[in-house]
Formats: structure tokens, C-alpha cells, sequence
């Protein structure tokens, strides 16, 4: 008998090409300002969005007080959260459940008037909370939107904090250069996110499609790429024609794809780097078909595979991982290859 193989989701998609670089006009600098939007329905996939644990205060800077106080107390499973929302030292809002919201009202360290709106989830013994609200703004006549997802109540933090480019829900870290509505600009956020400066980017560029050649049924709903050199991050998710990019060498940093409801994450696994050449194009071949690897013992007719051995490599070298739920993995066949005859079947549970 040899080796079993699985395949998994025919994924299947997608889309056009087209799209020729587009260079930025003028290096000179400009302000934008940024207006505070709570958003009561979050629906933004953010790399690396923060949720943190309560631990006596929401740690959001208010005036020279430190965060916000908070307080979780009860019975174990059951417990309440308390919080100062309005920073007088006495706690005003009081959670239970397994959710909430707050919105919180401070001052910033010059005295202006803030707010910052929070989500609230409880898990275990612990609360947790994550950012609820984004800055708004204009950049070149473009919409932007400014997340900070470390939640930390600071907007500027490179490559962590995030940015939306007009309408869509995957967020970008802002790095070097963003880009909004087909072009690449360079951005400086002030800590308080309420203003920034921009610049056009003007260094050769070419045309990166991550959507072309994937092959899936799932809709990718994240496809996040980095340079090499870590100077840039994009979110091609939802860029159906690619988009432009500095030229130079990147690698998958993280994507998801999403069937109805079901999902699994991509991590890079042992993808290679690729280029995107100056003035050219490239469009990366990832997805299907996926191959099941891993390590198998029989004894006695038995086989055994061990779910930390398993893993499921694309197209790409990219590897597919946290299906959720979790226990719609992958099947695994088991087949003897010369009889063709089907010995085995059996499905994990991954997470
Ligand atoms: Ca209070
Ligand atoms: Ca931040």
C-alpha cells in the first residue's frame, strides 16, 4: 500500500486582468484632516486586530489618568465588567453576557475632547476589548478609512495601525506607501489620527494580481502581501484587477477565504518569494489543487495520522489552516493506489 492523498475544496475563481501603473503627480506635501466614525456593525477584516484583556482599565490614554478604570468581578464564568466611561474615577456602565459595547469619552494629552468606541466580548473568565470606531478622510480626493488596530488608542503605528481604501472591508497596515484609488501615496498620521500628511509615491511600480490566478470556490476575503525588504503591506482581496504596487520581491504574509459559512485561513508556508517587475505585471497561480502532507503510521491494518503532521499545501506552496468549523476540515481518502480500492476515510478536527 503507499500514500494516501486527500484533495480538498475545488476552489475555483476568478477574474480580469487589465490595469497599467498609474504614477502619483507632484511630490509635494498635503494635510487631510480626519473626522471620528463609531461603527456599530463591525464588519472589517483587519491583519492583526488586538483584542485585550481588561485588566483594571480600557488602555486608551485619557489626559494624564492613564486608560480608563475597569473592574471584572463575580462568579467564575459569570462575571461582570464594570467601566468609567467618561474618565471620573467612578465606574458608569456595567457589562454581563458574553458581549458589549462602551463608548468611552476622554481628553487628549492637549485637552481636546476625544471618543473612542469599544467592542467587548467575554471569554472564559476574561473581557476583552477591540476598537469600534475608524477615522474618515480625503487623501487626493480619495476616501479613506483609518483603523487602529493594536487598539492602543494611538493611530500612527506603523505597519500594526490599518487603512481601508474607499469602500471595501480588508484592511491594509500602512506602511510606506498606500494605496487609494489605484495610485500610491505616502501618509504620516499624527498619533491622534485626526490629521495627516501625504505625499505621492513616485518610486517604480508595476501591477500585482493575487485574484486571476487563484484557483477556489472561496471567495478570498484577505490576501495580504509584504515586500521582502518589509516596506510595503497590500490587501489584494478585493482588487479583481490588480493592482499597483512598488516594483521589487514580496511574499504572502497572511489571506483567508471564506465558502458560505465556512473558512480557513492561508498562511505563506513554504511559498517562495515573487517579483513584480517595474512597468510589468505578475499575477501569483495559488490555491487549488490543495494537497494533503503528512506523516502516517500502520499497525495492523490501522492507519494512524497525526493531526500536527498534517498539513494542506496549495498551488503556491501555501498553506491552509484554522478551518472553521472546525470540524469541516479537509476529508482525508485513504486509497490503495494499486488496487484503487478505498481502505479508509475519516475527517479531522483541526482546531
Ligand atoms: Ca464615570
Ligand atoms: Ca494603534
Amino acid at each position: 500500500m503507499t500514500i494516501a492523498r486527500s484533495s480538498f475544496y475545488s476552489l475555483g475563481l476568478m477574474s480580469l486582468f487589465a490595469a497599467a501603473p498609474v504614477m502619483g503627480a507632484g511630490s509635494e506635501e498635503n494635510s487631510v484632516s480626519f473626522s471620528y466614525k463609531p461603527v456599530s456593525k463591525w464588519e472589517y477584516i483587519v491583519p492583526g486586530e488586538s483584542w485585550v484583556t481588561v485588566d483594571g482599565e480600557i488602555s486608551i490614554p485619557n489626559a494624564d489618568e492613564g486608560g480608563f478604570l475597569a473592574r471584572v468581578y463575580g462568579p467564575e464564568g459569570a462575571e461582570k465588567l464594570d467601566i468609567d466611561t467618561n474618565g471620573d474615577g467612578r465606574c458608569n456602565l456595567t457589562c454581563k453576557g458574553l458581549k458589549g459595547s462602551a463608548r468611552l469619552k476622554g481628553k487628549d494629552a492637549e485637552g481636546n475632547s476625544f471618543t473612542y468606541d469599544i467592542r467587548l466580548a467575554h471569554s472564559g473568565k476574561k473581557w476583552m476589548y477591540s476598537t469600534a470606531g475608524v477615522m474618515k478622510g480625503k487623501v487626493d480626493g480619495n476616501n479613506i478609512t483609518l483603523i487602529d488596530a493594536n487598539c492602543n488608542g494611538r493611530w500612527n503605528d506603523y505597519a500594526v495601525d490599518c487603512y481601508i481604501d474607499g469602500k471595501g472591508d480588508a484592511a491594509t497596515p500602512i506602511t510606506e506607501a498606500l494605496s487609494l484609488g489605484g495610485k500610491l501615496y505616502g501618509l504620516e498620521v499624527k498619533e491622534d489620527g485626526q490629521a495627516a500628511t501625504w505625499t505621492a509615491f513616485e518610486d517604480e511600480t508595476g501591477t500585482l494580481d493575487m485574484t486571476k490566478e487563484y484557483e477556489g470556490k472561496g471567495k478570498l476575503i484577505s490576501a495580504l502581501v509584504e515586500s521582502t525588504d518589509g516596506r510595503f503591506q497590500f490587501n489584494l482581496a478585493d482588487c479583481k484587477k490588480g493592482l499597483t504596487v512598488p516594483s521589487g520581491s514580496y511574499i504572502l504574509k497572511s489571506a483567508s477565504v471564506k465558502k458560505r459559512s465556512l473558512s480557513a485561513k492561508i498562511a505563506k508556508g513554504e511559498m517562495k518569494p515573487f517579483e513584480v517587475p517595474a512597468a510589468g505585471a505578475f499575477a501569483l497561480e495559488w490555491g487549488g489543487p490543495v494537497t494533503a502532507v503528512y506523516d502516517w503510521t500502520e499497525d495492523n491494518g490501522k492507519i494512524t495520522v497525526s493531526p500536527k503532521a498534517l498539513k494542506f499545501i496549495g498551488k503556491a506552496g501555501e498553506e491552509y489552516m484554522g478551518f472553521a468549523p472546525s470540524d469541516v476540515g479537509p476529508k482525508i481518502l485513504v486509497t490503495d493506489l494499486r488496487s484503487k480500492k478505498k481502505l479508509a476515510s475519516g475527517r479531522f478536527k483541526l482546531c
